[in-house]
């Protein structure tokens, strides 16, 4: 007779997660690191009760359920895609609250376990409590939303259903080329109802992350495609990171010569001073980068998936004799731009394509060309860095700062805003996981709650949150949970009065920055152009039980960090920028379209150049 084990399907649920273990290169790490939930009737006498009685499976409280997919998605990025958080919440509106954050570890290929309440299995109570009703079908709630931004979905509508839906999950989430969020949506029911399960499911399991290597002729056809060309570019994106290939990154490109671009999700793939760094690539890239991108014969493209951010919206390959090997474990990224495609690890494929390389080198030209882009851009670096405008101070002199006082081994953070572009550019990235950037989404709100994961997948670094007053107003409130857990956390919080971003864009189409001020309502034009509103960002932030300190000029942010530093608690430094000094965009151009037809003229105007420049936009076939 098989032994099983008498348990609610909450309960099982934690005894299968607490043994699951996956394994690279022979080390073994358990794969989550416990559970974050909001409590309600949905969960809580479920996955509450279930947590409740496993104490070694942490819970962590957090302040709000997309908050918490963040903290989860941005723990699991820290870790190089090896562990994560499982996340709970109630029915209905605490269960969609986690779809934005869903969508974004979904975008950025990072794992994260959702699992919502869900409406009663047995339907006989319904409608229940914050039950979306629909005339044509008793089989819908609101956690279907989870379908398309899930890279597996389920509904557990009978306890034994998890002894097969939970195996899949775990395939999923530990699958480099299938991972994002993974849902197992939980009837409220269903969460608490027990049965006998067989005891073979709560034995440890390890889920080996392979390492799968290139096709043996396609990668003799890549280097040969590389020996034949004469101005290849290496764009690095992401993948590079999680297969901890940047030290085989390092070695390939010393020994060949050939220049790298990085995407946001690569930066740090090499040194900001490694003499072939050209930098960032693309809309937020550096000269050097964008203009070798432009003439580039070859692109060998990897752990990338190409974002119109990397591409320039396609404008950035030029050469109408480029083509693309694309490095990718994921077979979808890999074939993009019809290139030649090497289905495999980043870290292998890197070694053995060094293997078949041994008699090639880019030449002293281009790699003196590429040294020289390094320095130009370096020398670029220091101008912006050190301004001296103001005060207000500019955006760049903060990121010089907080660049200046973090050690090589710290973590700066962000998402949306100005910021990403900005610090794309101008950040010196000393360690590979030095930079941390959610570019896939770029949800405003992902930076305190991402700083929390990451300072919990290495609280041995600095983490350096820096983030816009729109985002800061849009999801601050994790600075409780960072107290809570006595997390310290560096918030740079950068005060413009509104979206310099949008309002820059804004501009550049022809709208003249319309709705992107933090201002009252004109009573005289009817428009939100009055005086500016009084949000007071370091009453806010000290209410939430943070140390705050505010920096009015370039020496008091550099005192304000230097103290951050000794502080041992969340620390938020509150510093007013000059919105309209900005930092310029280099050799690049990004599709935003502009209005066809317009009564203002600006618009009109912007409209002729839009077109001139979107005739660059290629295909690639
Ligand atoms: C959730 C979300 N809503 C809207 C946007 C579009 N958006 C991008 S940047 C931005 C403004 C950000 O303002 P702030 O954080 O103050 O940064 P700044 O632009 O001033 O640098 C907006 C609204 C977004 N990225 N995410
Ligand atoms: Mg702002």
């Amino acid at each position: 007779m098989s032994i099983t084990e008498r348990l609610t399907t909450a309960q099982a649920i934690i005894r299968f997660l607490k043994n699951q273990y996956v394994e690279r290169d022979g080390q073994e790490h358990p794969f989550f690191a416990g559970c974050f939930g909001i409590f309600g009737h949905g969960n809580v006498a479920g996955m509450g009760q279930a947590l409740q009685q496993n104490p070694d499976f942490r819970y962590y409280q957090s302040r709000n359920e997309q908050a918490m997919v963040h903290t989860a998605a941005a723990y699991a990025k820290m870790k190089n895609r090896l562990s994560t958080f499982a996340c709970t919440t109630s029915i209905g509106p605490g269960a969609t609250n986690m779809i934005t954050a869903a969508a974004g570890a979904t975008i950025n290929r990072l794992p994260v376990l959702l699992l919502p309440g869900d409406i009663f299995a047995r339907r006989n109570v319904a409608p229940v409590l914050q039950q979306l009703e629909l005339p044509y079908s008793q089989d819908i709630s609101v956690n279907d939303c989870f379908r398309p931004i899930s890279r597996y979905w389920d509904r557990i509508n009978r306890p034994e259903q998890i002894i097969t839906a939970l195996p899949e999950a775990m395939r999923v989430l530990a699958s480099p080329a299938e991972t994002g969020a993974v849902t197992l949506s939980l009837p409220q029911d269903v969460q608490a109802e027990a049965t006998d399960y067989p005891a073979a499911l709560f034995e440890k399991r390890v889920w080996t992350i392979p390492r799968p290597r290139p096709d043996a002729d396609l990668l003799r056809k890549a280097a040969e495609w590389i020996r034949d060309s004469r101005r290849p570019l290496i764009v690095a994106g992401g993948g590079v990171l999680y297969s901890e290939a940047t030290a085989a990154l390092a070695r390939f490109v010393e020994q060949t010569g050939i220049a790298v671009a990085e995407t946001q999700a690569g930066k740090g793939a090499l040194a900001y001073n490694n003499p072939l760094s050209l930098g960032a690539m693309g809309v937020t890239g550096t000269p050097g980068a964008n203009i070798m991108a432009r003439e580039a014969d070859l692109i060998i493209g990897v752990g990338t998936r190409y974002s119109d951010f990397t591409t320039a919206s396609k404008t950035a390959f030029q050469n109408p004799d480029v083509r693309f090997v694309n490095i990718n474990v994921a077979e979808f990224d890999a074939t993009k731009h019809a290139a030649l495609p090497l289905v495999a690890d980043a870290h292998v494929t890197l070694e053995e394509l060094s293997g078949a390389l041994s008699d090639y080198d880019t030449g002293e030209e281009y790699r003196a060309r590429a040294q020289r882009f390094n320095k130009e851009w370096d020398a670029e670096v220091s101008r912006i860095y050190n301004l001296e405008h103001g005060p207000p101070i500019s955006q760049g002199e903060v990121i010089g700062a907080v660049n200046a006082a973090s050690g090589p081994q710290d973590v700066v953070l962000c998402a949306a805003g100005s910021l990403p572009g900005d610090l794309h550019k101008l950040w010196r990235t000393r360690d590979p996981k030095g930079y941390h950037l959610e570019y896939g989404y770029s949800c405003m709100g992902y930076e305190i709650a991402g700083g929390l994961g990451v300072k919990m997948a290495d609280p041995e670094r600095e983490v350096y949150v820096m983030v816009g007053d729109g985002s800061y107003l849009m999801m601050s409130q994790e600075i409780v949970t960072a107290v809570q857990e006595d997390i310290k956390l560096n918030i740079i919080l950068i005060d413009n009065h509104g979206f310099a971003s949008i309002g820059g864009l804004s501009q550049s189409v022809g709208s003249g920055g319309f709705g992107t001020h933090y201002r009252y309502r004109n009573d005289a034009t009817g428009q939100l152009d009055g005086r500016p509103l009084p949000v007071d960002f370091a009453a806010n932030a000290r209410s939430l039980g943070a140390h705050v300190i505010e920096a009015a000029d370039l020496p008091g942010l550099k005192a304000a960090l230097a103290e951050a530093k000794g502080q041992t608690k969340t620390t938020v430094i509150v510093i007013e920028t000059d919105r309209e000094q900005r930092v310029a965009g280099y050799e690049s151009w990004w599709d935003v379209p502009i209005a066809e037809v317009s009564a203002i003229d600006s618009v009109q105007r912007a409209y002729e150049t839009y077109e001139e420049a979107k005739e660059k936009e290629r295909y690639f076939l």
